[in-house]
């Protein structure tokens, strides 16, 4: 069989990547391969899940007090297998997992990152085939390398991220991450077992046609976001520049959607829950860094999400993610008192 050279894997492509850098160490290559290998892990149970009985509830609740579901621990534990077996990672954050698990041995004390992550966003999908997904994101540690990794790595605000991304478990198997040299996207080609380069240099079109939010809770919203919302319904018109609705309700698969084809997706506060339902560390983060890198725009409505500094792990706050000239429009609704 001739081989495609034209076909670039993950591997590759982030060796030629980081070759580029002259005091890279391959460490952060290294984490990004560790990443992708739980990808295929999870991506496979996740295929099968309807047939081997591992779908349906947990039976315990997770830190935030929400039912877990059996394939959250499946690819929890893959991806906390993986970085704590590898090379590059001295530390974990889960969206699963109360604490941060330092992983306190000679080689990682040594490593450079530490990663958070939410091993299975949008869990509530899993019981009806719909899509899922992992969001990733990765520090450099601000503790003393040779020791073990300390809580201030992890509570570092967004914009010192050196990399993020995402897996959509989807129609295909899909993972985009960003560095600050740009956005690639790779789609798992089940024959060879590969992600192969498919969606290089991603921008986010300046403006589009998906707003995404959940109208379920309209009436909670605060009236500026309200008005906005009416505003995007004035625009579902049959022209070319019309508005459309999608909202799949995992975040992976519609900030996906709205980063390659233009659109914006919005989970504000509600009057019951003023910081919304996602987590600044291991959600809005990594999509703020990505949504950055490829021309968009990520705020909690007040401020840019990246520069907000964490206070505590687990923390929630409104999203507002999208399309450079979408996120200006919904600004100017924002700050009407
Ligand atoms: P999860 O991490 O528990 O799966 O929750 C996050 C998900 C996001 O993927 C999605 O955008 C949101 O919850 C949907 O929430 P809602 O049903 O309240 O609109
Ligand atoms: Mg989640």
């Amino acid at each position: 069989m001739a081989i495609d050279r034209r076909i670039l894997t993950l591997d590759e492509f982030t060796i030629q990547q980081f070759r580029g850098f002259p005091q890279a160490t391959g460490e952060l290559s290294s984490l990004l391969r560790d990443i992708g290998l739980a990808a295929k892990r999870i991506n496979v149970e996740v295929n099968k899940a309807g047939l081997v009985d591992i779908l349906g509830d947990y039976g315990t609740t997770n830190v935030q007090g929400e039912e877990v579901k059996k394939l959250d621990i499946f690819a929890n534990n893959q991806m906390m297998g993986v970085l704590r077996h590898g090379i590059s990672c001295a530390g974990i954050g889960s969206e699963e997992m109360e604490d941060v698990v330092i992983f306190d041995d000679e080689t990682s004390n040594k490593s450079k990152y530490v990663c958070l992550f939410d091993p299975l966003d949008g869990s509530a999908n899993i019981d009806v085939n719909v899509s899922i997904g992992t969001i990733f994101s990765i520090y450099k540690r601000v503790s003393e390398l040779g020791k073990p990794a300390t809580k201030e790595d992890f509570l570092q605000p967004g914009n010192k991220q050196v990399a993020a991304g995402y897996v959509v478990y989807g129609s295909s198997t899909i993972l985009v991450y960003a560095t600050k040299v740009g956005v690639n996207g790779f789609t798992l080609d089940p024959s060879i077992g590969e992600f192969s380069l498919s969606h290089p240099d991603i921008k986010c079109p300046p403006t589009g046609k998906f707003y995404s939010v959940n109208h379920g809770f309209f009436f909670q919203y605060p009236k500026q976001v309200q008005d906005y919302i009416h505003a995007c319904q004035g625009k579902v018109l049959d022209t070319p520049e019309s508005y459309t609705q999608r909202y799949i309700g995992s975040m992976v698969a519609d900030v996906h959607r709205n980063l390659i084809k233009g659109g914006i997706f919005m989970y504000p506060g509600t009057a019951k829950k003023p910081n919304g339902k996602l987590r600044l560390l291991y959600e809005c983060n990594p999509f703020a860094f990505i949504a950055e890198k490829a021309g968009a725009i990520a705020t909690n409505g007040k401020q840019r999400v990246l520069d907000i500094q964490p206070t505590s792990l687990h923390e929630r706050t409104p999203f507002y993610v999208g399309s450079k000239l979408m996120m200006e429009e919904l600004e100017t609704y924002l700050k009407q008192a």
